[in-house]
């Protein structure tokens, strides 16, 4: 039989896998992006989000476990900008994306103006959507807010950069950010980002299970997935072909990863069952999609990438 191939391209550079971590999820200090370095299956790893000035997060709890996925309210933890910079520039060994936020468009300007200057080449993702930063909105659900920071960057920006999406709930919304992203040379789109602002109930204390913002978080987990398939699909259909898609959202099976290619991702991306399951999860996915592909018959991912059908 054929051998399988899991080869996926990230801009140039060939992966062995299109299988990516969620940012956020065990890449906030060096021992963690050293483990997803050194995890197999894993074709790139992404860094949490980094901001200017390391930040401490939300106070505890801020992280839940449920059946059907989590809620976080983690308010962007992380070791700071230069940190990460020095990690990509020094450290690194796998392909990576180096993710960045700001609280601020002119933090975005600021990050960026320095990441230009850097001798950083590699790809880096702008986060337009952390939904957890008290008192801040998610800059993308705003599309003049969006459209208005990435003119700026990109009069500046000559690097590959992409951006983290939240979720899109509307055919409209699609329509209107896939038009403001269409006028900008961006790499990538990834999303989904969690979905905002949910709210667990713990029934026996009849009390919220995060912190920060009255118990209000981002949902992750299995409960996003056709969210997240849908935002691949949508923005797929829109985006000029050379903005790839990263999926991200809902994934726990080798099915799920084929799933999210088949409505378009270049890449897929777990967050979640990486929590539940640790770093192993790459391999079983890895071997899921390689069971399913053989048994439908294809060898490499772009036999079925945006091939979904419609009735
Ligand atoms: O709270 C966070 O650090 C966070 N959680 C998410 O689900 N998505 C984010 O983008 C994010 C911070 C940027």
């Amino acid at each position: 039989m054929t051998e399988i191939d899991l080869s996926a391209d990230l801009f140039g550079q060939t992966l062995t896998s299109p299988l990516l971590n969620a940012s956020g999820v065990h890449c906030q200090t060096k021992e963690e992006l050293n483990d997803l370095a050194n995890t197999s299956n894993l074709g790139a790893m992404v860094t949490k989000s980094a901001t200017l000035q390391a930040r401490e997060g939300n106070p505890n709890p801020r992280y839940y476990d449920l059946e059907n996925g989590s809620i976080n309210s983690m308010g962007l933890p992380n070791l700071g900008y230069d940190f990460y910079l020095d990690y990509v520039l020094q450290e690194q060994t796998k392909p990576t994306i180096l993710s960045v936020a700001a609280l601020s468009a002119a933090d975005a300007i600021t990050l960026l103006k320095d990441l230009q200057a850097s001798d950083y080449q590699g790809p880096t993702e702008l986060n337009l959507s952390c939904p957890n930063i008290v008192g801040e909105p998610q800059l993308a659900y705003d599309f003049e807010a969006t459209d208005r920071v990435l003119s700026e960057v990109f009069s500046f920006y000559t690097k590959p950069l992409g951006v983290k999406l939240p979720p899109y709930f509307d055919l409209v919304h699609f329509d209107k950010i896939a038009a403001v992203l269409n006028k900008y040379p961006l790499t990538h789109v990834n999303t989904i980002n969690s979905i905002g602002n949910g709210l667990w109930v713990d029934i026996d204390q009849e009390q919220v299970v995060t912190k920060a913002k009255g118990g209000f978080g981002g949902l992750g987990g299995t409960m996003v997935l056709p969210t997240a398939l849908a935002n691949v699909r949508a923005l797929r259909q829109r985006l000029n072909d050379s903005i790839k898609v990263l999926g991200t959202g809902g994934v726990t099976s080798g099915a799920d990863v084929f799933t999210h290619i088949l409505c378009g991702a270049d890449l897929v991306s777990v967050g979640t069952q990486v929590m539940k399951e640790g770093l192993g999860v790459y391999d079983r996915l890895a071997e899921e999609l390689k069971d399913i592909m053989a048994e439908k018959g294809y060898q490499t991912l772009s036999d079925f990438r945006g091939k979904l059908k419609e009735l």
